[in-house]
């Protein structure tokens, strides 16, 4: 049979089992659809599906892949057929990662360089494939191709190859529509309808590709930056950066007190800053600020406690010096947000100026949906400058697209939501890439938690990331 008669024979049979149909949906973007499409539906027609996965093997014949690994959840059994079909080993992508045990991302037996093809059912803007694509290459795995049954041609092609992955699609929504008309399956104004969709929604659900400004404005040197600073932690923070041509901040997520020291002293050489989250430890104690103390002096980093403190004044002061934790004693820089006004700055002031210590104002977040933005981000660079003394700069996520942007060059952005490729996790974290946040974005450090810590070799992870985020500085600065 040839290409085409095979896709045609595909559409009609996904159309038959009504996989496909065309009416009024929502989508789970929240955007009302003429055409809907559940593959899901092709695991109860074993003769489709071994249809289907070996028209996805021929459109990769000339691609060549060590494993195969399925998208969770509706493209797993398509690549269990491909396994099986080829011999070719699988491995799965945990969807949600256990927080005990081997906490592994990837299950299966796979080497360090080997090549996988990713499987999906159906892309749209491409963010699952990447989802799936970045706990691969953080385990060490090579990831050029991915094969889907269907493409919705809504920029997905376009989103995966910014992220060096080719997309083969079997069949593109656009001939399924012109087959299914060809077939009499839908009436002339169904089709226009369709089309028309197609043409609005066209990367509708594409990841937001950030603006270059037109002219191309040199930035300044940390080493320069730090002759502006007005706060001794972020002036020392700027010169570490330039020391250790580093702009990589660990977001040392992991289980005990005792494995974030392991992991502190193992990366403490790659990295400028180290993020802490000291209430997540089951295993503190009064020494755990000393002995990291110790090893942020040896491998010359900062600790940063993300603690986000957002009550009054009055209480954050006694929160920032007491308790357990005592954070002022331990952590160089602290973050705050400013939803309490600018009495939370001045109570944290209070403790931390007199220590030489520095803190970060929360202008913005990585997660979806977050209500950081407009107004409120103004207000949280004008609190800065008010007390610039203290605050040595903002989480941010797109400080260029700041009113006024850049500003003030003394304050340092630092920012969350960082992986090689773009996507997220289940629970709305976001990710964008080191050189689209540090050059594109205009952000200083980036903060890396899962993508170095899950990786199978977390100091070689952390070495890329740094290499990575230190050329898009230097590329900024030229
Ligand atoms: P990840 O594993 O790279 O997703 O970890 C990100 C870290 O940054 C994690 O410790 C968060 O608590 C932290 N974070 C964030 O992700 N987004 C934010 O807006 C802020 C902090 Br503020």
């Amino acid at each position: 049979m040839s290409v085409s008669s095979l896709v045609e024979s595909l559409v009609l049979q996904l159309y038959e089992i009504s996989a496909v149909k065309f009416g009024n949906f929502k989508l789970k973007s929240g955007i009302f659809s003429p055409i809907y499409i559940d593959l899901r539906l092709i695991i109860s027609y074993p003769s489709l599906l071994q249809q289907i996965s070996q028209t996805l093997i021929s459109s990769v014949s000339s691609t060549s892949y060590d494993l195969v690994c399925g998208v969770p959840y509706t493209a797993l059994p398509i690549a269990t057929c491909v396994s099986l079909a080829q011999n070719i080993p699988m491995v799965m992508r945990r969807k949600e990662i256990k927080d005990y045990g081997t906490a592994k991302a990837i299950e299966g037996d796979f080497k360090t360089g080997q090549s996988c093809l990713i499987i999906e059912d159906l892309v749209t803007s491409g963010t699952s494939v990447l989802e799936t694509a970045a706990p691969l290459r953080a385990s060490g795995l090579k990831i050029s191709d991915a094969v889907v049954l269907i493409d919705r041609e809504q920029g997905g092609r376009e989103n995966l190859e910014e992220n060096d992955i080719k997309l083969h699609a079997i069949i593109k929504l656009t001939d399924m529509v012109k087959i299914l008309s060809n077939h009499g399956k839908l009436d002339e104004e169904m089709v226009g309808v369709v089309t028309k969709f197609l043409e609005e929604n066209w990367k509708v659900a594409a990841v937001a590709k950030v603006e270059k400004p037109a002219i191309k404005v040199k930035a300044l040197p940390f080493e320069e930056r730090a002759r502006f600073s007005k706060n001794p932690m972020g002036k020392r923070l700027f010169e570490i950066m330039a020391a250790k041509s580093s702009n990589l901040c660990l977001a040392a997520d992991v289980g005990t007190a005792a494995e974030l020291i392991e992991i502190a002293e193992k990366v403490g050489p790659e990295i400028c800053l180290l993020k802490t989250h000291v209430d997540i430890f089951p295993d503190f104690t009064p020494e755990f600020g000393s002995k990291l103390l110790s090893i942020a002096e040896k491998h010359n980093f900062l600790i940063f406690e993300d603690r986000k403190f957002a009550d009054i004044g009055n209480t954050v002061s006694m929160q920032y010096a007491g308790g357990i934790f005592q954070i002022l004693d331990w952590a160089h820089i602290v973050n705050a947000h400013i939803i309490s006004g600018p009495g939370i700055v001045d109570g944290l002031k209070l403790k931390g100026l007199p220590r030489g210590r520095g803190l970060l104002l929360l202008a913005e977040m990585s997660s979806a949906g977050n209500l950081a933005k407009g107004d409120y981000v103004a207000a949280a660079v004008k609190i800065a400058e008010d007390h610039s003394d203290f605050v040595i700069g903002f989480i941010s996520v797109n400080p260029a697209s700041w009113p006024g942007a850049p500003i003030n060059p003394s304050f340092i952005q630092a920012t969350p939501g960082v992986q090689m490729v773009t996507g997220g996790d289940a629970l709305g974290q976001q990710y964008n890439t080191p050189y689209s946040v540090i050059h594109d974005r205009g952000s200083d450090i980036i903060i890396v938690g899962r993508g170095i810590i899950k990786a199978a070799n977390p100091v070689e992870a952390a070495r890329e990331y740094r290499l990575e985020g230190w050329k898009a500085y230097l590329a900024k600065c030229s």
